[in-house]
């Protein structure tokens, strides 16, 4: 496989809202991120993702922009992002900007424009159809709930909106709206960044007259277009958001040979604590055997037609220590378990904001706590649907989106260090025990094992490019090895918060420990082991 620069490289995700106010107004911003860049580079890692940052009246936090081309007030100027893409740099750090072009905000000019009328040149900018029998053109559904389909009285016609009803979503096949899109992602590369993460890219060749969203016949067609008009005359990182991929659909969209992207984010192990056919909100207990069945598919289907990402948390999931781990009795240990079980795995990491230092969830009593649409919504469509409030909350408090953006926990003054004025979503209370100033002082902390792997994934190619093989133990015991160049390396995990025993005789015994969560000084696996909770290691075989 041809070597790129980001098949090496760790990625940290901030969203800019929840990561470091620096003028009191109780809002993240750039220059607070520029503020943070010495710890950054301290942790190691060399792309940040940046969450959107453009001009947004903030229907979704961003994810709804109307200029894509000016920041957002809130987060500061275009020059403080020129300042913070070229101090980056001077750290080796890239910047990969969010791309949000399957929808717009309805206060984008394009939009206002469409709106106008008929006849006005932008009106099939985006997607517009005539009521059939007086109601919506079809069943389409937003992931925000309710109908894709709002109507516009002056028009007379339904403008199709898959996520809330003020981000419309764009014609793709309207040749002129992906110039748009081409024009100004050249704009941002131009300015040095590093690459684009692509925001439910599956979406953009979706055929709603016929029910289809997801994957569409010329969705590939436009991927190919928007290599060759802009991303491709670089030499950048691009992953795309696509739910529902399975190994051959990423094939698709990361194969070189396709010239389309670097790799997409696949959601198949996300959706294991969901029931079958149901909403995230219809919990069931997760089957960690399926998880690593799951993982290990996508660690051994790829070979050289494609690369994975791999993570365990971002701005739209409940923190993964708190969703299968033990956020209490042995929060920095599971916390640690996660971290060393995806950081030796085959394809670039992903860190999210505060998972370096174990931030948990945040429980909420009351819907008047939540800020994000999508929990919003999902708990007044419920409660017209009979469901009690209890269990929404319960819902909520386990997958809820908020549960994400709390603000980053830096040190145990007031609000975490985060800002000095009101935060303008609740800071974690737990920030007086977990934070970034006691990690970096403490050397066993979860900061210095992700720093830990970041630097080993540097150090080691077989980390890198090594092959993946699960091996068979009892469910709960997740253990694989890597192999590259005569050289093997065994991960082992007891993913529960119970002492487990082991045995797997074919591993032999060595002192080589390159990492674990417990003291550790060798391991025998011809002999049976006892693994206390959540005790993970790597090490190195004879
Ligand atoms: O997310 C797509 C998406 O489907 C999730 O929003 C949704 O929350 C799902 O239930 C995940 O659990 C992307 C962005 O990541 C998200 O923040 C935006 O809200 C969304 O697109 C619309 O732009
Ligand atoms: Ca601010």
């Amino acid at each position: 496989m041809e070597k790129k620069w980001w098949q090496t490289s760790v990625v940290y995700q901030i969203y800019p809202r929840s990561f470091q106010d620096s003028n009191g107004d109780g809002i993240g911003d750039l220059r607070g991120i520029i503020n943070r860049l010495d710890y950054l580079q301290e942790l190691g890692i060399n792309v940040i993702w940046l969450s959107p940052v453009y001009k947004s009246p903030n229907d979704d936090n961003g994810y709804d922009i109307s200029d894509y081309e000016d920041i957002m007030d809130e987060f500061g100027t275009m020059e403080d992002m020129d300042e913070l893409i070229a101090k980056a740099r001077e750290k080796d750090i890239k910047l990969v900007m969010d791309l949000v072009v399957n929808h717009t905000s309805d206060e984008h000019k394009w939009f206002i424009e469409a709106k106008r009328g008929k006849d006005n040149p932008y009106r099939d900018y985006y997607i517009w159809r005539d009521p059939v029998n007086g109601e919506a053109p079809n069943d389409l559904k937003s992931t925000f709930s309710g109908s894709a389909w709002e109507y516009d009285e002056e028009s007379g016609q339904y403008y199709l909106h898959l996520f809330s009803k003020r981000q419309p979503d764009l014609n793709w096949e309207n040749k002129n709206v992906r110039e748009e899109v081409w024009n100004m992602m050249n704009f941002w590369l131009d300015k040095g960044i590093g690459g684009f993460r692509m925001d439910v890219i599956y979406l953009v060749g979706k055929q709603p007259d016929l029910g289809i969203t997801g994957n569409g016949p010329k969705l590939h067609d436009y991927l190919q277009e928007m290599h060759e008009k802009s991303f491709g005359n670089y030499d950048v990182l691009t992953v795309g958001e696509t739910w529902g991929a399975t190994p051959e659909i990423a094939k698709l969209y990361s194969n070189p040979e396709r010239k389309e992207l670097s790799m997409v984010f696949q959601f198949e192990h996300i959706g294991l604590d969901q029931q079958e056919g149901k909403d995230k909100w219809d919990l069931k207990p997760l089957d960690i055997q399926e998880l690593k069945n799951i993982l290990a598919k996508w660690q051994t289907s790829l070979g050289t037609e494609g690369w994975n990402s791999l993570f365990w948390n971002n701005h739209d999931l409940p923190r993964i220590v708190s969703r299968w781990g033990n956020d209490k009795e042995y929060r920095v240990e599971s916390a640690k378990m996660f971290a060393i079980l995806l950081h030796f795995m085959k394809g670039t990491p992903y860190i999210y904001q505060g998972e370096e230092i174990g931030m948990t969830n945040r429980p909420i009593n009351d819907i008047s706590e939540i800020n994000d649409i999508e929990s919003i919504n999902m708990y007044n469509e419920r409660i017209q649907q009979g469901y009690s409030k209890a269990a929404i909350i319960a819902s909520i408090n386990a997958k809820g989106r908020d549960n994400a953006r709390t603000p980053m926990q830096w040190d145990n003054t007031e609000n975490g260090g985060f800002t000095t004025g009101t935060p303008w979503l609740h800071v974690n209370p737990n920030y007086t025990d977990i934070n970034v100033k006691n990690n970096l002082e403490d050397p066993n902390s979860i900061f210095h094992c992700y720093q830990k792997l970041i630097q080993l994934r540097k150090d080691h190619p077989i980390v890198v490019w090594g092959d993946f093989e699960l091996l068979e133990t009892m469910d709960d015991v997740f253990a694989y090895t890597r192999k590259f160049e005569g050289e093997t390396w065994a991960v082992v995990a007891n993913f529960s918060d119970q002492t487990r025993t082991i045995s797997l005789p074919e591993l032999g015994s060595t002192k080589e420990i390159i990492i674990s969560n417990y003291p550790r000084e060798s391991v025998d696996f011809t002999d049976v082991i006892t693994f206390k909770p959540y005790e993970t290691f790597a090490v190195k075989l004879n």
